[in-house]
């Protein structure tokens, strides 16, 4: 599959506010916008390093897999995202090789993109998200 790049590195939170505080106050990092993601039951915060960017996530539901992740695990680094051209065929891939899919059809993610997440049990550790966006 053709993989690009780092596209961004989900950090889960409690609070978006309270954080934000630290990574624009302390690092000087310029929000690139907060959008909800109802369909994850997330408010996310996107702030660019580089050539990739940082996403907070904050939990907007208690049935959030962000809130159960921050209430077992505590806050943290939450997952890893790729970007790819075809998210179909990177799935279609990945299954063939069998590996274990959170999903096995994309879903809406923040941005306008399209993500897909492969089992952190297959990857020995670290959740993974798959990432499509739009053509520049
Ligand atoms: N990173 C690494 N490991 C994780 C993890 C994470 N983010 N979340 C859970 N795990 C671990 C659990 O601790 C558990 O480990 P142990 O078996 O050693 O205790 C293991 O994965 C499996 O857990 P599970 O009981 O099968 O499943 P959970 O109910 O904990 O759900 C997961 C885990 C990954 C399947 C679920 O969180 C999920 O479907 N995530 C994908 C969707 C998502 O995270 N959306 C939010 C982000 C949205 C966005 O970026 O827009």
């Amino acid at each position: 599959m053709n993989l690009k790049n780092i596209d961004h590195i989900g950090i889960a939170v409690s609070s978006l506010q309270e954080s934000l505080s630290f990574w624009e106050t302390a690092l000087g990092i310029e929000l690139h916008g907060i959008e909800e993601v109802t369909e994850q039951h997330v408010r996310t915060a996107f702030l660019p390093v580089g050539d990739t960017e940082v996403e907070l996530l904050e939990p907007t539901s208690a049935d959030s897999s962000v809130a159960k992740f921050i209430e077992k695990r505590g806050e943290g680094l939450h997952h890893i995202a790729i970007r790819v051209d075809d998210i179909e065929a990177a799935l279609a891939e990945l299954k063939a090789k069998g590996v274990q899919l959170i999903d096995e059809t994309p879903r809406n993610g923040a941005g306008g993109a399209r993500i897909a997440f492969v089992h952190p049990k297959a990857t020995h550790g670290v959740l993974l998200e798959l990432c499509e966006r739009k053509k520049e």
